[in-house]
């Protein structure tokens, strides 16, 4: 991915392709026909990691790390949900505490994309002396840093996922990003990830569709291939026009965050209304390979499984619908 450009890709400079945030979107895409866990590790990379470091960094950490993440030569990861707070990431129980040659951090971090073979982590951490929440970049080999595994997950198993424990882990000064400060930092990120989990779970969809139409025109029940039934069609034809107008809305919402014109709601709108129609259209044409549904040489069980994590990551489906909801009726359904 390094090598083709696709790490950081809207980053100007640095290595990075300077592409558009549209051709952002059409990258995850293509990565995501293969699997989605493919995409999350880029998608970690450019937007969870590198966004923030170009976004709230120093020139000194940007020129440190911006050009390595970009070639690929180190991974990056995003540390935000804790065991105790995923929906609410405002509750985090991770601290960092000014002290004289810089800041301690102590805290847990679960669910951690890219964890296990990072070289440095964005860790969110409630900050001591003024409570606001700041982003630090600890580098692996840190005293009190571990990043173990968590071993056998059911979908995502191309995406190596960890927990991040820190035991006063101490950094110094370089390792707070300056501009960051409070949960809008973070969040910021999100957007950016969240825009391309939109285009990139069509992605994943637009396979499906296409295997589970090779397999219906090739496979035969009652002397004729289940392309020709009309139950087929209609799951063929449905799951079809909801990956035209998912990619048709995070086009537009791509143009308008190209055009500065963007608001984080339509982000909501896009990658709840695709990640949802993603997996039930998945789910859907699954159908058509009867029993070999269940055999992982035809992917889309694979696929489907994967849908699923997409709609609980970045914000869960319910969660993007109360963000929806308040901006709706001015009304917030999720008060602490
Ligand atoms: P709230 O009061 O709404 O906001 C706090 C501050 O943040 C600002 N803000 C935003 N800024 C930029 N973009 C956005 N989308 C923003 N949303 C909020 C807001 O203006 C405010 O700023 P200020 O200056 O007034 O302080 O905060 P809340 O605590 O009430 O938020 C509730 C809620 C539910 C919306 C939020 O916490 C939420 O989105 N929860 C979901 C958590 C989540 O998405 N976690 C993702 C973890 S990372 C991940 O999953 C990576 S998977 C990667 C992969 O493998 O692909
Ligand atoms: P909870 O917050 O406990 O939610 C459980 C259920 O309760 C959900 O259905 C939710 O919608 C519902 N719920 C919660 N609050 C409300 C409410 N107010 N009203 C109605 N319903 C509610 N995080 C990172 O920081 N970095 C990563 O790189 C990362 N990668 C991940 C990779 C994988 C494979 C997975 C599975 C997760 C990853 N996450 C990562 C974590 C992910 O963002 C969280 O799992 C997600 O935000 C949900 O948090 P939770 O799991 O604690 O669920």
């Amino acid at each position: 991915m390094g090598k083709l450009g696709l790490l950081g890709p809207t980053i100007q400079g640095y290595g990075c392709a300077g592409v558009s945030n549209v051709a952002y979107g059409l990258i995850q895409r293509e990565i995501e026909r293969v699997d989605s866990g493919y995409r999350s590790t880029a998608s970690v990379q450019s937007s969870l990691v590198m966004h923030p470091i170009h976004e709230f960094g120093t020139d000194a950490q940007k020129e440190k790390f911006l050009p390595r993440l970009a070639t690929g030569e180190i991974i990056g990861a995003f540390g935000l949900t804790e065991p105790n707070h995923g929906s609410d990431p405002a509750a985090m129980e991770t601290t960092a505490e000014e002290t004289d040659g810089g800041f301690i951090i102590n805290g847990s971090k679960t669910w951690i994309s890219n964890a296990p073979v990072a070289d440095l982590f964005v860790i969110w951490a409630n900050c001591k002396w003024d409570g606001k929440i700041r982003g630090f970049l600890i580098e692996k080999g840190a005293k009190g840093l571990t990043a173990p595994p968590i071993k056998n997950k059911i979908a995502l198993r191309v995406s190596l996922t960890g927990s991040v424990f820190m035991d006063s882990v101490r950094v110094s000064h370089d390792a707070l990003l300056p501009k960051s400060k409070g949960l809008g930092s973070p969040f910021s990120c999100l957007n950016s990830a969240r825009f391309g989990i939109s285009w990139g779970v069509m992605g994943a969809l637009e396979d499906c569709i296409d295997r589970a139409l090779a397999y219906a025109l090739e496979r035969h029940q009652f002397k004729r291939p289940l392309a020709s039934f009309q139950l087929v069609q209609k799951k063929l034809a449905d799951a079809q026009t909801e990956a035209a107008l998912g990619l048709l809305a995070s086009l537009q919402v791509g143009r308008l965050k190209d055009a500065g014109k963007l608001s984080p709601n339509m982000i909501s709108m896009v990658k709840r209304n695709n990640c949802g129609k993603a997996l039930i259209h998945a789910r859907a044409v699954l159908d058509i390979f009867g029993g070999n549904a269940c055999a992982d040489e035809y992917h889309v069980g694979r696929h489907a499984a994967n849908l699923q994590v997409t709609n609980t990551y970045e914000g869960t489906n319910d969660i993007h619908a109360l963000i929806l909801g308040r901006a709706m009726t001015g009304i917030q359904a999720f008060v602490n």
